[in-house]
């Protein structure tokens, strides 16, 4: 076959990061896309990149082709290691704009009154391999990067405010029993396995990371609607040097919401990219991502303890009841990466990456993730060098004595890669505190060298106890469902009886249902009596929030009223919403003003895709058994369902009444039908349809 090897010059060429089109760099120390032309890795041009270079047209190819075995070698290399945890992420590029409302416990210059910082946040599961699901049931990563001008502040949190072990040299063990099973690598993603439950019911300190897990928290709705935690107890620093212990929090601006789970799992099938995708056109769309950064500050006395909680133990949390979260900045993500493996899969956080007036504290789980960062990223990628990558560079001077090594992208000069030195001068200079030199508060530290922990760490199940009460019922039953889902595919019965054990430790309750879900009986335990609960732990909400990066389909054919449909999309991107027409088939519907594309069809969606669904009016009643699949499923799954004018039929046919709850109907579309939708949409699901849809499913008349 003959290739045209300049096939269409029309298009305009690729602008690059630095928002220059790519043929008109100029050659530079890291530019791999100058000039006009197709070329080697050293710059020669090239006159074909389809044919290698052979003995006549049929004879075998010759070894002397370079370019052939350049363009394959160099292929051959394009993978790097995946993250041993946290391999499937998606990131964006941000800013962070303080308040300034820290400045009287740290000195941070990031936090100062008036600062912005450019950010890099890279959201992840923890179990996936890289080509993994988003919506698996998990812990999400929520790590960001401060491009501060003290240098680079990494906050290498998650959604769930605490962690499955209280000293980091558990780590392998959790991982490895969480991560498919070594013997068939079987199954990808997902802790409903033996091994997982094997372990966290022997290591009960799991417990109340486990309830997070199998709470709404483990299938959030998107990135946009998950809470973020530092996890670890950090020590702040004022300029006065008086020091305070904070736990960090992420608060989304569009609330806290997940999917429930028979829709996180049809979703892993449909859309495996589902997370990814609605950051990246949420970005693109102009819905950027916001959330506050906040702090809950506790005095730093000695005692490293907070009313009975200890600080240092990161399976706890500080209710919110107990110590408010004060609100210290903002974080908008504005702009997706240009390349997903130069930006987000080669960015390197490392908990140790701080700024002067933020430290560290004693928690072993902190402790032993200072040592990890750093070292994961010479087997990642691929040597002490990254730091030098566009991604991680700092957006400060750097001055550093590391020198050569592989990958080394630098050119050094002087002749001193050594303090003290003459021949340079002495520099580069030590900074002092006064010139931003990071120096630790003096903490006394004095012990006996035991491997040991504090008697407070024995504490394993009161604040599951905490967790699970302080939620509402219909949160309780999606936990007890998701421990009958996990514990169901255990396949040991010790196992799941020694589970049920653990269960029992945290709500007798609680530990029935799922036995009953078992079938297996109930054990009887001693779960934490009065219990002050914290309310703020529930993310269900009886008042509408914002609906910015929400997505509602509009089922249409070109029968329909398309004005109507201009009136909801219109409506809706006000609000920050998506409006998507689902049609019978692709194409175009109407003509003129009211002309409509149609977005997707019955074939290529799936309810999952939407938060809501309405019928449009005018629409023909039709007996295609994928609309009533389509409108059943979000009716299943407590979305809001709507329909206006004759297409309230539609809504009859597919089983679904007019009158039922989350269910809006109007004659056509006006202000006070858009109000009650972005209302509808804005309480995330019609929870007062769970109980109905939770025994059966209506079905669809005739
Ligand atoms: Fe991590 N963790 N971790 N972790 N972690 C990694 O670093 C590790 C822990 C977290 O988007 C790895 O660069 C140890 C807690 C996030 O690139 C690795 C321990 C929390 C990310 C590593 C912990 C986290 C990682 C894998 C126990 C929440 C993804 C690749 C001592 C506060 C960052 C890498 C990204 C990634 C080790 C515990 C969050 C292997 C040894 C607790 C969000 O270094």
């Amino acid at each position: 076959m003959t290739v045209s090897r300049n096939p269409d010059q029309s298009a305009p060429a690729p602008v690059t990061a630095a928002g220059v089109p790519a043929d008109q760099q100029q050659p530079g120390q890291f530019l791999a896309q100058a000039g006009k032309y197709l070329t080697t890795a050293q710059g020669l041009r090239l006159p074909d990149t389809d044919h290698s270079l052979k003995a006549g047209p049929r004879g075998p190819s010759l070894l002397e082709d370079f370019h052939l075995r350049e363009k394959i070698t160099h292929f051959d290399h394009e993978r790097i290691p995946e993250r041993v945890v946290h391999a499937r992420g998606a990131a964006a590029h941000g800013i962070f704009q303080s308040y300034g409302t820290a400045e009287s416990v740290t000195s941070a210059g990031f936090l100062a009154a008036g600062v912005t910082t450019e950010v890099f946040c890279r959201f992840s599961t923890v179990l996936g391999s890289r080509g993994s699901a988003d919506t698996a049931r998990d812990t999400r990563g929520f790590a960001v990067k401060f491009y501060t001008e003290q240098g680079n502040m990494d906050l290498v949190g998650n959604n769930m405010p605490v962690f499955f072990i209280q000293d980091g040299i558990k780590f392998p063990d959790i991982i490895h029993a969480a991560k498919p099973q070594p013997d068939r690598e079987i199954p990808q993603a997902q802790s409903a396995h033996d091994t997982f439950w094997d372990f966290v019911s022997l290591h009960t300190e799991a417990t109340h990371h486990v309830f997070w897990n199998m709470s709404d928290r483990g299938i959030p709705r998107s990135f946009r609607t998950m809470e973020g935690f530092g996890v670890h107890t950090f020590r702040l620093i004022n300029e006065a040097g008086n020091t305070s212990l904070v736990k960090f929090h992420w608060k989304p601006v569009a609330g806290v919401h997940s999917l429930v789970w028979e829709e996180a799992q049809i979703t892993a099938g449909v859309d495996p990219d589902f997370h990814r995708r609605d950051m990246a056109e949420g970005i693109e769309a102009g819905a950027f991502l916001e959330y506050e950064l906040g702090i809950q500050v506790m005095p730093d006395d000695g005692t490293e303890t907070f009313q009975g909680i200890d600080l240092l133990d990161p399976t706890k949390l500080v209710p919110e009841e107990l110590v408010a979260v004060q609100l210290i900045g903002k974080m908008t993500l504005n702009r997706n990466p240009s390349n997903y493996f130069a930006e987000t899969e080669q960015v390197a956080f490392h908990s140790g990456h701080l700024v002067p007036g933020i430290e560290v504290t004693n928690d072993p789980l902190l402790q032993a993730r200072l040592f990890s960062y750093l070292d994961t990223q010479l087997t990642r990628l691929g040597g002490p060098n990254f730091s030098q990558l566009p991604i991680n560079r700092a957006h400060c001077p750097v001055n550093d004595m590391l020198r050569d090594g592989m990958h080394q992208s630098a050119v050094h000069t002087g002749t001193a890669a050594y303090l003290p030195n003459s021949v340079d001068a002495g520099r580069p200079l030590v900074a002092d505190q006064a010139s931003g030199g990071y120096a630790p508060t003096p903490q006394p530290v004095n012990g006996p060298k035991v491997r040991a922990n504090p008697v407070s760490f024995d504490d394993h199940f009161s604040q599951a106890t905490l967790f699970y009460r302080s939620l509402t019922q219909l949160e309780q039953t999606h936990i007890v469902e998701a421990f009958t889902f996990e514990l169901g595919k255990v396949y040991e019965q010790r196992i799941k009886e020694r589970e049920l054990a653990v269960l029992a430790n945290v709500d007798a309750d609680l530990c029935a249902r799922v036995a009953a879900g078992l079938g297996l009986p109930a054990p009887a335990g001693a779960p934490a009596e009065n219990v002050v609960l914290s309310p703020a732990l529930s993310q269900i909400i009886t008042t509408p929030g914002p609906i910015v990066g929400r997505k509602i389909g509009v089922i249409a054919d070109s029968g329909s009223d398309l004005a109507g449909i201009g009136k909801i999309r219109a409506a809706a991107a006000a609000a920050g919403a998506a409006v998507l027409v689902i049609g019978n088939v692709g194409g175009v519907l109407g003509s003129g003003r009211n002309q409509l594309v149609v977005d997707r069809t019955l074939l290529t969606t799936r309810s999952t895709e939407f938060d809501a669904l309405i019928v449009a009016g005018g629409t023909t009643p039709t007996n295609d058994i994928k609309l009533v699949v389509l409108l059943q499923e979000a009716y299943r799954h407590c979305k809001t369902i709507a329909a206006w004018g004759d297409a309230a039929a539609i809504l009859t046919a597919a089983g679904i009444s007019p009158d039922g709850p989350g269910v809006t109907v109007a004659d056509t579309v006006n202000k006070s039908f858009t109000a009650a939708l972005t209302a509808a949409i804005g309480v995330h699901r019609a929870w007062n349809r769970a109980e109905l849809v939770l025994v059966s499913a209506v079905p669809p008349a005739n």
